[in-house]
């Protein structure tokens, strides 16, 4: 058992980002089996759940001629144009039907429609909070283990977010999968070093 001040933060195990899903990941479906049996480790387990309104400003979809995956300036910086995906109480929404969701805290994010929020602890603007830096907080959690999806994107800044916050951060890479847009994956690697995060390969 994992000590009671450290937490296991699981990232969007979504069906939308597993396989056959709106934004699927490849193999994203790979890392429940594992990240199941890592939730018995510890008393404290959040799990992250996208949640966008239709029509978010996210979806490419929303930018009349914008292709999907492209990039356009908003006024919080550059955003990726994503497929319409996680649409709040749609099934490509709902946690993967495996994943053990027995968890004391989900938290959602991205549900203001003007702004995306990759991270679990602020939103796309860097300032916005999501609250979940006051919940681990006010439970004296000091140490945290990510896992989930995508690795360069949710993962990513979740895990830089959380190692400027201060918090202990190790990514277990094994239990994640990457989108790898245009180099994202190798910035983002680059990106977490840089922070402070641990990525650990099991
Ligand atoms: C994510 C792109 C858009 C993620 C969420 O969970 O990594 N990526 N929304
Ligand atoms: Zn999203």
């Amino acid at each position: 058992m994992q000590a009671n001040d450290h937490a296991l933060i699981v990232i969007d195990v979504q069906n939308d980002f597993c396989p056959r899903g709106a934004l699927a990941v490849a193999d994203g479906d790979a890392i429940v089996p594992g990240i199941n049996a890592l939730m018995q480790d510890f008393d404290a387990v959040v799990l992250t759940q996208d949640w966008h309104p239709h029509g978010h400003s996210s979806f490419a979809s929303s930018h009349p001629g914008a292709e999907v995956m492209s990039i356009v300036d908003m006024p919080y910086g550059p955003q990726v144009l994503w497929p319409d995906h996680c649409i709040q109480g749609t099934p490509g929404s709902d946690f993967h039907g495996h994943l053990r969701t027995d968890a004391n805290l989900i938290i959602r994010k991205g549900y203001n429609p003007a702004i995306d929020s990759y991270s679990a602890f602020f939103e796309n603007d860097h300032e916005t909070p999501t609250g979940l830096e006051g919940y681990l907080r006010t439970r004296g959690i000091k140490t945290l283990t990510m896992v989930g999806l995508a690795l360069d994107f949710c993962v990513n800044y979740s895990a830089v977010d959380a190692a400027k916050l201060g918090f202990d951060v190790t990514v277990r890479t094994d239990l994640t999968r990457a989108i790898d847009l245009g180099g994202s994956l190798e910035a983002a690697t680059t990106g977490m070093r840089d922070a402070g995060v641990t990525l650990k390969d099991a």
